[in-house]
């Protein structure tokens, strides 16, 4: 069997207010990925200083972290063989209008900002991100009962 891995997702303000939280996680639990963490939420401003900190310096940091602390997002753990780059696939191109149908970027936005979803880029980032929305005892360890037939 591969390792398993886990990642961070987010369901932007955009995607939340757009009713795609139940097809954004059904694409994640029909590949046969794990959601192992859950909550709905408003990100405070420090949260999001601290989750985006390696965009400090970018030009549109400001707009970013006004917009992710702008509604409710839904953050989730996502556990599976390379989970991380496998999520990343699924996610597309950052730039909406750029992104392959079929991703969830390529299906629901043509934006930069409004992407719908953010997934952790790297073991680092997801080890960065994961302690903003999550605790230890709130990430569960549990089997599918056809596991033989995924992993
Ligand atoms: P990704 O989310 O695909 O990893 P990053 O890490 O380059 O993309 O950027 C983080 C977030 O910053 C993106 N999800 C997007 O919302 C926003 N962003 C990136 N580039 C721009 C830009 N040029 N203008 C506005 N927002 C941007």
């Amino acid at each position: 069997m591969m390792p398993l891995e886990k990642t961070l997702i987010l369901i932007k303000p955009d995607g939340v207010k757009r009713r795609l939280i139940g097809k954004i996680i059904s694409r994640f639990e029909d590949r046969g990925m794990k959601i192992v963490a859950m909550k709905m939420l408003v990100l405070s401003r420090e949260k999001a200083e601290r989750h985006y900190d390696v965009h400090k310096s970018k030009p549109f940091f400001k707009d970013l972290v006004g917009y992710i602390t702008s509604g409710p997002i839904v953050a989730a753990v996502i556990e599976g063989p390379s989970a991380i780059s496998v999520t990343r696939t699924m996610a597309g191109s950052t730039d909406g209008s750029k992104a392959q149908p079929g991703t969830i970027r390529g299906d629901y936005s043509t934006g930069i900002e409004k992407n719908i979803i953010h997934a952790s880029d790297s073991p680092e980032s997801f080890a960065h991100e994961l302690p903003v929305f999550f605790s230890s005892d709130e990430i569960h360890d549990f089997q599918f009962g056809d596991e033989q037939n995924i992993y």
